[in-house]
Formats: C-alpha cells, structure tokens, sequence
C-alpha cells in the first residue's frame, strides 16, 4: 500500500536558538518545502512566524508564505490553524479563509505542556463549518481518545465529510504517551476509509514513524516534531528527516505517492 509523505518544517515552538536550521521566515520556509516536495514529500504542513520568530495567524505572512511554496512547486499546502499557544483561536480560524488544500482542525482543547491549547467547541464546529464551504480538507488532529470521538461526532452532525484524515498525535505532554500500544489502540478505533498518519513528537519520533509506516498510516517528518536526526545530533535541516521517512517507507516497501495521487487518495475536494 501506498504511502503519503507530509513535511513539518517549523512547528509553533522551538526557535533559531533551539537549532540554527529552523526555518521560520516565508522564504526559509518555501526553500526547505521545496527541498522536502523534491524528495518525496506530497503535503507541507505550515506554522507561520512573525520577523522575531513568534507563531503568527498574520493573513500577509501566511499568503506570501503559500505564494512563494507554489511558485517553487505544486506541493500540497496544510496550513496549520493550531498556529501556537499565544494566538487567540478567533484569529487561527481566519487562515482558511486564504482556502488552502488542506488545514489542520484541532478538536478540543487541552493542557500543552506547560500551556493551553485552546480549541472551544462552539469555535471547533464554526471552523468545520467554513473549511467544509471553502473546500479546504480537515487534517483532525487527535491527542487522545476522546478527541476522536468528538471527531466522529462532528461527522455525524454533517460537519466533517469522509473520509477522514487523522493525525495521531502523540509524545505532547496532556496528550497521550508516545507508546506502540497506544497508537494501535488509535488505529483500531478510526472508522472504516479513515486515512491517517503518526505524529510523533520528541524522542519517540523515529520509532513510533516507523511503526506507523509498518502498521499502513501514512508519514509526517520535519523539524516541528524533532530537531535531531539521532541522541546528541541535531538535524541540519528538514531534508535529512525527510529523506529518512522515505527511505524507510521504501524499506517498508510501500511505494510514495506524488501530489497528483496524493490528492486523490486523500480524496481532495
Ligand atoms: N505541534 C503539534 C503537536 C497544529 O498544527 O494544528 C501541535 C500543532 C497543531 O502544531
Ligand atoms: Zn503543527
């Protein structure tokens, strides 16, 4: 079975100061997208930053940001609307106003770390709402299992449209443990034709990405979820990272989809 690899470049914590190779400007972000889609990336998820690094909702940034992606290839754009902690959810849920192919839906709210993700419901179901107006597909990110069934609640109530794309996320503190019998205790409960892939944040990454590959979920990889190739060896980049979940999905012998068949798998509107 085929297998759709999506790039995380940014993400909406670690800095500059945390590794050098963070790209967080428009322009380091289309370059390291680009890098990505060249080696076998269908889908970039996007975190935008303003010019001091902070996580941003700013609709200029985030349109200068989808414009120079696409003029250096025809990746599939996920803006994310989790965005970061510090910005207000009324402003995240403006991004898919620009109808990218895909944006990020986060189903409920929850402690994050030392923060808190807010995600209230009366916003959650506006949000499904528009994204199912403009086209742009649901990425349902879910931390926990309640968090699926709040999922397939808003399916039944004719707000998200199947089938579903799920990211497994797992490895934040508040959500659950980055552990194999978690994520197949995930996967047993999505519904039939869901579609999904593993977020693995932090020191679990490699293992858990590969697991999910051997288990038929698709792959993400990027410097959002990890900024080291290995113990005591931070990544130079996005590509190194990107290339390893190609090779193992190789590996694996799961052949990677390109944009064109990404779309369609995923069965873009
Ligand atoms: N970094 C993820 C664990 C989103 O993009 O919508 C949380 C996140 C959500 O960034
Ligand atoms: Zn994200």
């Amino acid at each position: 079975m085929s297998v759709i690899i999506t790039v995380a470049p940014t993400g909406p914590i670690a800095t500059k100061a945390d590794n050098p190779n963070l790209p967080t400007s428009p322009e380091e972000i289309a370059v390291a997208v680009e890098g990505a889609y060249r080696a076998g990336a269908a889908v970039a998820h996007i975190h935008l930053r303003d010019a001091d690094q902070r996580p941003t909702a700013d609709l200029d940034i985030a349109r200068r940001t989808m414009d120079l992606i696409a003029e250096r290839c025809p990746i599939l754009i996920q803006m994310s609307t989790g965005v970061g902690l510090s910005v207000p959810f009324e402003d995240r849920e403006k991004l898919v106003e620009l109808r990218p192919r895909m944006a990020t839906l986060n189903p409920c709210s929850m402690s994050f770390g030392e923060g808190e993700f807010l995600n209230p419901p009366k916003g959650v179901r506006r949000l499904a709402a528009r994204m199912r107006e403009l086209d742009v597909k649901p990425e349902l990110e879910i931390y926990d299992t309640g968090h699926l069934e709040v999922c397939l609640s808003l399916l039944e109530e004719g707000l998200l449209a199947e089938p579903l794309q799920f990211s497994i996320v797992m490895g934040v503190r508040g959500g659950m443990a980055a552990t194999p019998e978690n994520l197949v205790t995930m996967v047993s409960r999505l519904p039939p034709g869901a579609t999904w892939q593993i977020i693995a944040v932090g020191k679990a990454n490699l293992q858990l990405t590969a697991i999910g590959l051997a288990l038929g979920g698709n792959a993400r990889a990027g410097m959002e979820d990890t900024l080291y190739l290995g113990r005591g060896r931070p990544a130079p980049g996005n590509l190194p990272l990107v290339e390893r979940a190609v090779q193992l999905a190789r590996d694996l012998d799961r052949p990677i989809l390109n944009v064109n068949e990404a779309a369609q798998a995923l069965r873009l509107p």
